[in-house]
């Protein structure tokens, strides 16, 4: 019994003690989660930082499917140059003039040819994520050719892993051949769904036509191509990385030359270097070698880069962020104008552009526009491209559109409609300045195009011997100035005399010698020049060969000769015009 009541007594305590430990124990251990916190550990996971891409040395990339083991036979196979032959040859003429593009060649070019793979051989050994984003693939047309539209739409669909292509929106605006009608109807019925034929009731331009196809899209990324291009190998996930980790990127692929007249795949770039986008101040896009600083920023030389802009066709952004920003501003007409409107919106409200080495797509160049702006722009004060310039400028340039004006002088006089609403965007929207955007971002632009000095005079160039007008003839270099009738309307005609003695015409510039006058190219990085003009003598010196700008009565021909006051053939009158 002692025994017992020894042993209950023992019980008790260890009882005691056990029970003690497990509430302890309870005590510490973490409580189940309320749902409310369940909830808030998902949205801390949505944020956490992605999976970058990796780069693996000799291992191939998750998404580097070698296309073709061999390169097959057959015209404008491997990318090489094809030529139309025999009787084939008659038709050339004709469809070059129609379409910009040797539609003999392309028609005879498989839509499924092999391209060469152009990448940087690093671009072999990224490892990607594996849950990208899905993309609708936009390309808007107007009267394209039927191989080289099918031809883009074909390399889409071959090179890109199914997975991230949502569809492919194709955008008709508002075409009259016949094959973009009911056939192109029929043909895309093989893909399924998976390509998509938009029309717009009446032409809107491709401007208007991408912010229709954006809006139509349902993938969460839109990726912007042209409809004559060939994306290269493995194009798609390079482009759509950056965007998966931070949805404010804008990508942009390198994009390669296909010939207009041989459908010839070459790089525009060779050599182990970058380039990125940027303007001259009178917005005509240009490229440059990416400063030593973003090129450092990098471990490896394939890595995407920052671009202050880009070309325009060709690029990828996250949907909702490209309609959150406004799109394209709706005001700008057809072409021209809304890269850099798009490109100075994303850096200044907050975004970025990138250019990625590793994406290579091919873009055929015409040599000229081979279609008309149609009603669009009709009775409108000014040329479409440089009114909708003159938009961009107003709306997101600040001080510096003084640049512009200087650049070029008729565009004050432009009407560039209502920019009420762009203006209230870039307010809501918070954008930082242009001065901020020059400064951190396109600071490289001032290297080869610095800040202008203003005008001393600009206009036509009226001689007081013949009345007739200095004329570049041509905008190209080497070009030779010579004489013709005043008051054209061509915009190649007027002239601009700055502070530090350049004379510039478009971008071009003029020289001369004792034997011709000529239009240069102006000395990049620089903004002076050798001429000086005296408003009362009205003659213009050449301070270099110290001698005066002459026209010969007799031939009507221009050169520098001794400084005459008397001749009538050295006095020159600036008129500026008007609208
Ligand atoms: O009214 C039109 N409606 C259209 O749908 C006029 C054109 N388009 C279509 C056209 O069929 C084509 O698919 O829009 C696309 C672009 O037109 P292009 O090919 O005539 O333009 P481009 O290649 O001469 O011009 C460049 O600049 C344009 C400015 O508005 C656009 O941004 C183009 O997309 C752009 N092209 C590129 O950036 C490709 C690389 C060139 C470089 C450098
Ligand atoms: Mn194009």
């Amino acid at each position: 019994m002692k025994l017992f009541v020894l042993r209950r007594g023992r019980l008790l305590k260890v009882s005691f003690i056990v029970v003690t430990f497990i509430l302890t124990v309870a005590f510490f251990l973490p409580k189940p989660k309320s749902q409310e916190e369940q909830q808030k550990e998902k949205i801390v996971k949505k944020y956490e930082p992605k999976q970058r891409p990796v780069y693996k040395e000799g291992i191939t990339g998750n998404f580097d499917l070698p296309l073709y083991n061999t390169v097959p036979e057959g015209p404008g196979e491997g990318g090489k140059p094809h030529a139309a032959k025999g009787e084939d040859q008659n038709e050339v003429a004709s469809v070059m003039m129609e379409y910009g593009i040797n539609m003999v060649v392309s028609d005879q070019v498989a839509l499924d040819r092999s391209i060469p793979d152009v990448r940087h051989e690093e671009c072999r050994f990224w490892h990607y994520p594996e849950d990208l984003p899905s993309t609708s693939v936009v390309i808007v047309f107007h009267n394209e050719g039927w191989s080289t539209l099918l031809r883009t739409i074909h390399s889409v669909l071959n090179r890109s892993p199914p997975q991230f292509l949502k569809e492919i929106t194709l955008v008709d605006d508002y075409s009259n051949k016949e094959h973009l009608k009911g056939e192109l109807e029929d043909y895309i019925r093989q893909f399924k769904g998976k390509v998509r034929l938009l029309r717009n009731k009446k032409r809107e331009g491709l401007i208007r036509s991408r912010t229709f196809g954006a809006q139509e899209s349902k993938g969460e990324v839109v990726l912007f191509l042209d409809a004559h291009c060939e994306v290269n190998t493995n194009w798609l996930p390079p482009l759509l990385a950056p965007i998966y980790m931070n949805n404010t990127v804008m990508t942009v692929p390198v994009i390669d030359g296909i010939d207009k007249e041989t459908l010839e795949y070459r790089p525009v770039y060779r050599g182990d270097t970058h380039f990125r986008g940027i303007f001259e101040w009178g917005m005509l896009y240009k490229e440059i070698e990416i400063p030593e600083v973003e090129m450092k920023e990098r471990k490896y030389f394939s890595e995407p880069y920052k671009s202050p802009t880009h070309a325009g066709g060709l690029f990828a952004i996250n949907r909702e962020y490209f309609l959150k920003i406004g799109a394209y501003d709706p005001g700008l007409l057809v072409w021209g104008g809304e890269n850099f409107e798009l490109s100075f919106k994303i850096w200044q409200c907050g975004g970025s552009i990138v250019w990625v080495p590793c994406s290579r797509v091919g873009h055929i160049y015409r040599g000229f526009m081979p279609y008309t702006f149609g009603k669009l722009g009709q009775n409108r004060k000014g040329p479409i491209v440089t009114l909708n310039y003159k938009r961009v400028v107003e709306v997101w340039m600040d001080e510096y559109k003084e640049y512009f004006y200087t650049r070029v002088p008729m565009a004050r006089q432009y009407d560039a409609g209502d920019l009420s609403e762009q203006i209230a965007l870039r307010k809501q929207l918070q954008c930082k300045d242009f001065k901020w955007y020059m400064k951190n971002v396109a600071y490289d632009v001032l290297y080869k195009f610095p800040l202008l000095p203003k005008n001393l005079h600009w206009g036509e160039v009226r001689s007081m011997l013949t009345s007739q007008c200095l004329d570049p003839m041509s905008s190209q270099p080497p070009s030779v100035v010579s004489m013709s009738h005043c008051h054209s309307s061509r915009s190649n005609k007027i002239f601009r005399l700055n502070e530090e003695g350049q004379l510039g015409v478009g971008e071009r510039c003029i020289d001369g010698d004792t034997h011709h006058i000529k239009l240069v190219f102006c000395r990049l990085g620089t903004v002076d020049g050798p001429w000086q003009y005296n408003d009362n003598t009205k003659m213009f010196y050449h301070r270099l060969h110290r001698k005066c700008l002459h026209l010969t009565q007799e031939r009507s021909q221009l050169h520098l000769q001794e400084c005459n006051q008397v001749n009538n053939g050295q006095k020159w009158i600036f008129r500026e015009l008007k609208v």
